[in-house]
């Protein structure tokens, strides 16, 4: 994507990587779409060349509002953007991030798999296990347009296909059984209703 040049003060590097919430701007914060919503079940749009002040925007914000939540991915589209861009931060020692990927493209998983608890900043205190590939290989775009490569295991892998799946309008309840995702969808409306 040429063009989306980051300016050297560019605030998606580690000034926006605060392990401490008390450095994150409040103003940088927006509402997290919570499911049911039809923005969640959208498949996002590409990032184009018209893009580039609106990624450059959101980056900084969706990667203030994954810190303060906390959580360890954020996608656009929970965010209400429909747009393929997510920002990911698994915060762990020798782990990437913050990770800003632009039109991640899945390239190749692995046929081993790996079952982690899953959670989503959208299924507020909903969790259950999710069976994904356990090595995932990612080509996207970072904020400067760069072309880059990624291949991920552990946490890292899991975290980056929940992400992606959002772009598609797929959230981690889809990959259970109709009876199981049923259950979480009701015990977030009801939970929903009692906090309004
Ligand atoms: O914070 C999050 N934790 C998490 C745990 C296991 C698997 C995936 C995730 S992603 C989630 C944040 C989120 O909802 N991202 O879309
Ligand atoms: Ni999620």
């Amino acid at each position: 994507m040429p063009g989306l040049m980051s300016a050297p003060d560019d605030t998606s590097s580690n000034e926006t990587s605060p392990q401490a919430a008390e450095r994150i701007d409040p103003a940088l914060l927006l509402p997290i779409v919570i499911a049911p919503s039809a923005i969640l079940k959208a498949k996002a749009k590409p990032v184009g060349p018209g893009d580039e002040d609106t990624v450059r925007a959101l980056a900084p914000k969706m990667l203030a509002t994954m810190y303060k939540a906390p959580g360890i991915g954020l996608a656009a589209p929970q965010v209400n953007v429909g747009l393929r861009m997510v920002v990911v931060d698994i915060q762990k020692a020798g782990s990437p991030g913050p990770l800003v990927m632009i039109n991640p493209e899945v390239v190749s998983v692995s046929q081993e798999l790996n079952t982690y608890e899953e959670g989503c900043l959208s299924l507020p205190e909903q969790f259950a296990e999710v069976t994904r590939p356990a090595v995932v290989t990612v080509r996207y775009q970072d904020l400067s347009g760069k072309k880059e490569q990624l291949t991920a295991d552990g946490l890292l892998a899991t975290c980056i296909q929940h992400e992606i799946d959002h772009l598609n309008g797929v959230l981690f309840v889809d990959h259970l059984s109709a009876l199981k995702r049923n259950m979480i969808m009701r015990k977030l409306a009801k939970e929903q209703k009692r906090k309004d």
